[in-house]
């Protein structure tokens, strides 16, 4: 017997959007209506290259932005393998960012374009939908200050959320705009209707690759 693939569900938003929340609470949600889902997040901390990454964030090291723009896809191209292991095994996968936090935070740097910031990620296992928590910026600084990591001010995160809007007018990605000031339930609601749906579809469909 073939087994059904899982289904490769990304979350993405600005910082205070609630992703891990929800994250979590979706995989939950699906555990328990006895599918099998497991959550991933990136840029995962625990590698070698994640460790460069962490150390970065934390402003303990810099490194050009050319560099640790390679570093974080490198971080997503390791985790490859496990994820369509895990995909072929029909668990879908729940993930907190992907490439497309790669290319909005990049790509609002100075000097950097849309084209060559989506480059390296090219050809990742293709998710079958992308939800984007929207909040803007102030009903973001009302849950509270940015913690000292690097990228977490509000001026740096309005362009952030620029750069997202144009990825998301690219039809090649499954994007599903979720209104995020809603309560942490309604949120959770309508995050796990899309996502069932989004299951049941990837059953009949091959796994794709990422913006190509
Ligand atoms: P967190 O999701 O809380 O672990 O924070 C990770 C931070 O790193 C957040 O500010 C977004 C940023 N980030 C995530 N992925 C990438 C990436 O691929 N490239 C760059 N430049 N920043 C990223």
């Amino acid at each position: 017997m073939t087994c059904r693939r899982g289904a490769l569900i990304v979350l993405e938003g600005v910082d205070k959007a609630g992703k891990t929340t929800q994250c979590n609470k979706l995989v939950q949600a699906l555990q328990d209506s006895g599918q099998k889902a497991e959550m991933m997040k990136f840029p995962e901390r625990s590698t070698k290259i994640g460790k460069l990454i962490n150390s970065y964030l934390e402003n303990k090291s810099n490194l050009e932005d050319h560099t640790v723009h390679l570093l974080f896809s490198a971080n997503r191209w390791e985790l490859v393998p496990l994820m369509k292991e895990k995909l072929e095994q029909g668990i879908s996968l729940v993930v907190d960012r992907y490439a497309f936090s790669g290319v909005a935070f990049t790509s609002a740097k100075p000097g950097f374009s849309l084209d060559w910031c989506m480059n390296p990620d090219m050809g990742l296992p293709k998710p079958d939908l992308v939800m984007f928590l929207q909040l803007s910026p102030s009903e973001a600084a009302q849950r509270g200050q940015f913690g000292t990591e690097r990228y977490e001010t509000t001026v740096f995160q309005k362009v952030v959320q620029q750069k997202f809007e144009l990825l998301m007018k690219d039809p090649s990605v499954k994007w599903q705009v979720i209104d995020a000031a809603r309560n942490i339930e309604d949120v959770h609601a309508d995050i796990k209707n899309h996502s069932v749906d989004a299951i049941k579809a990837a059953e009949n469909e091959p796994m794709g690759e990422l913006w190509k």
